[in-house]
């Protein structure tokens, strides 16, 4: 179907573009929420001139908050303007499932936890909402009654209050931390070496507001002087660059209304206070945060406020940290990772915050689904919580593992994070390329940093099948000497882009590691690639960019094989319209659908099970933009069959 800009805009849509509602006179008719259809791309200005307030985008439809005069105006532009009663908007969105956990539900599901696992979890306030309810955090560690020495980590769920999945995502969590601890050996080296906090409702208020009347309500409950509009956004009231960047709204009926001042709203007061007190002598311990929302499926970094990527106080380091990390979330959860301004400008976010004020690596996961007209956008049922909680199992431990020195996603554990009685483990240059069958030899030195030195052993992971590595000598001294360390591969090792860590374990027990990349290439006849423009029209017909694949595929072996290397180069302007399927010679596989909401681009190397196809003929790359309003082009593609 066609979208029209009700679809176009379908991306959350709470970006500030909106913003002109003037606030109503005293005594004036209250704003309700309106349905308008029959808006075309570049019509947006009417609502805009009208006044009304766009708070939810869907499938033809883009609802908005306005008074009856400003639905008059925009009726006599010939909209189809509908009234929505609150048993009209129950209709559209449903009304809450009550299979999601309310704010009682989420209090005894806490208690239940801390009285199961009395040595593991414990409970605080760490203050009230607005209207008064307890901001539970739930605290897990091994001795959970000791502050240790421990890297700490925070959860936040649930600042906008319809995020109902969100609060259900934060108690698996605990659940998965708690139930699995002693029998999960991942589970129990982060219980046991991490302090972990978890505030699975930041919103009481709106959440409890928005149980009671299933009107998709997101901001918190506290009234504004002067305006009957209550709520402010939390997640526009943060105090790093609050109000910047036309991010956000001061309109105080506006979904994102960012409040009178940074801080203004108790509820992110309470959550910075708490983040404020987790400093040990200047040194904030907590090191890694995650706010949870939906939807979009995305992972997202810091800044919100800005599309440029390293700026001050995001060093370049610490970006590359927060985007390798978040790739490889991402990698596990099945969503599109960006930085968060990629989907819109949001000023005063509280990712933002905790980088810039705190120095604390802060990611955003936005949930399920992945877009506004598959489900139910941010009432879907409850049935889908075991499934969509459970994706980011992997993720989540893979974010904890990080928790004591994120450089290490980029390999720089050694210049950020020193310990005593260091060294570093070097290999030189970047990718090794060596063909099948082949060897490729380097050196490997490490180098004492600090304190004694140490004899270090060598071993490593990370090899493919039939690849292995051949150390000159198993144990090399810190004394910064060259050794040789070669990669032999067989003729069967499967070709593709490895990385082969290097790991060094030092008599004082220091663990350093070194990755070392190496490609193996196959035969040449089984890789195909296809570097000419091919342009993706806006909301057009299938598009695809071809090669042919010849002498590949032998009697014995005609078949591609089950990790085919397939690598992406797409300049697009909106990812979530594309569609992308790889069409062989024994059928199509669909390998984007839809993903990354309103990301740009798509680089990406992807790994194809094409076990099912031979090898030997034509294999096309397609591209379709389902959507309009944004367009692209196929820049280049790479495939690898064997
Ligand atoms: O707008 C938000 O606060 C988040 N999306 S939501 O639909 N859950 O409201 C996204 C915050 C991420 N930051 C930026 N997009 N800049
Ligand atoms: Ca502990
Ligand atoms: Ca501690
Ligand atoms: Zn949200």
């Amino acid at each position: 179907m066609r979208r029209t800009v009700a679809s176009a805009l379908s991306v959350l849509a709470l970006g500030a573009a909106f913003s002109l509602f003037s606030t109503p006179a005293a005594g004036a008719p209250a704003a309700q929420t309106y349905r308008v259809r029959g808006l075309e791309p570049g019509q947006e200005i009417l609502l805009d001139r009208a006044g009304a307030v766009v708070t939810d985008v869907d499938e033809g439809a883009v609802y908005v908050k306005a008074r009856p005069d400003q639905a008059a105006k925009l009726r006599k532009q010939g909209l189809k303007v509908d009234t929505m009663t609150a048993t009209a908007l129950a209709a559209t969105f449903g009304p809450v499932d009550p299979g999601y956990t309310d704010y009682p539900e989420m209090q005894a599901e806490v208690a239940r936890l801390v009285g199961l696992y009395p040595t593991l979890a414990s409970q605080q306030v760490i203050g009230k909402s607005f209207e008064g309810k307890d901001i539970v955090a739930l605290k897990i560690s091994d001795n959970v009654g000791v502050d240790e020495t421990e890297p700490e980590m925070l959860f936040t769920a649930n600042q906008h209050a319809r995020e109902h999945l969100t609060v259900d995502m934060a108690l698996y969590l605990a659940n998965m931390l708690l139930n699995d601890y002693g029998s999960d050996p991942a589970i129990t080296k982060i219980v046991d070496n991490r302090e972990i906090w978890i505030i699975p409702m930041a919103n009481p208020d709106g959440a409890t507001y928005d149980f009671a009347t299933s009107s998709y309500w997101r901001k918190n409950r506290q009234p504004n002087s002067g305006s009957t509009a209550i709520g402010t956004d939390l997640n526009r009231n943060w105090g790093y660059k609050w109000g910047c960047c036309a991010g956000s709204s001061g309109v105080k009926s506006n979904d994102t209304y960012r409040g009178s001042a940074a801080f203004s709203a108790k509820e992110t007061q309470v959550i910075r206070d708490f983040v404020l007190s987790r400093r040990v002598a200047g040194v904030q311990q907590i090191t890694e945060h995650l706010d949870i929302h939906t939807y979009s499926q995305l992972v997202l970094w810091p800044f919100g406020y800005t599309t440029s990527t390293v700026v001050a106080p995001l060093t370049a380091d610490a970006y590359a940290a927060h985007r390798a990390i978040g790739t490889e979330m991402a990698d596990l959860n099945g969503y599109w990772p960006g930085q968060a301004s990629g989907l819109y400008i949001a000023d005063g976010i509280i990712s933002d915050w905790m980088w810039a004020d705190q120095k604390i690596f802060s990611f955003t996961f936005e949930m399920y689904p992945k877009r506004s007209d598959l489900f139910e956008q941010f009432y879907p049922p409850a049935s889908v919580i075991p499934a969509q909680t459970s994706r980011n199992r992997q993720a989540l431990i893979r974010l904890a593992q990080y928790a004591d020195c994120p450089y290490r996603s980029i390999s720089k554990e050694n210049t950020y994070c020193a310990v005593a009685d260091d060294y570093t483990l070097t290999v030189p240059g970047a990718t090794y390329v060596v063909a099948q069958g082949g060897t490729v030899a380097t050196t490997i030195t490490a180098t004492k940093t600090t304190g004694a030195n140490q004899l270090v052993s060598l071993t490593a992971t990370g090899a493919p099948a039939g690849m292995t590595p051949i150390f000159g000598l198993g144990s090399i001294p810190t004394d910064g000497s060259a050794q040789t360390i070669s990669f032999s591969t067989a003729a069967t090792t499967t070709p593709g882009e490895y990385t082969v860590v290097v790991r060094g374990d030092g008599t004082a027990g220091t663990v350093r590691t070194a990755p070392v990349t190496i490609v193996v290439t196959g035969s040449a006849a089984c890789q195909g690639a296809n570097a000419t423009d091919v342009a993706i029209p806006d909301d057009g017909t299938p598009v695809t960019s071809s090669l042919t694949i010849a002498g590949c595929g032998s009697l014995v072996s005609p078949m591609a094989n089950a990790s085919a290397r397939l690598e992406v180069h797409i300049a697009h302007t909106n990812i979530g319209d594309l569609q992308l399927r790889l069409i062989g010679p024994g059928g199509a596989v669909t390998i984007h659908d839809r993903d990354g909401a309103d990301m740009n681009n798509i680089d990406k190397i992807y790994t194809l099970d094409l076990s099912g196809q031979t090898a030997d003929g034509t294999w096309s790359l397609e591209a379709t933009d389902l959507e309009s309003g944004s367009t692209g082009k196929i820049d280049s593609w790479t495939l690898t069959l064997k």
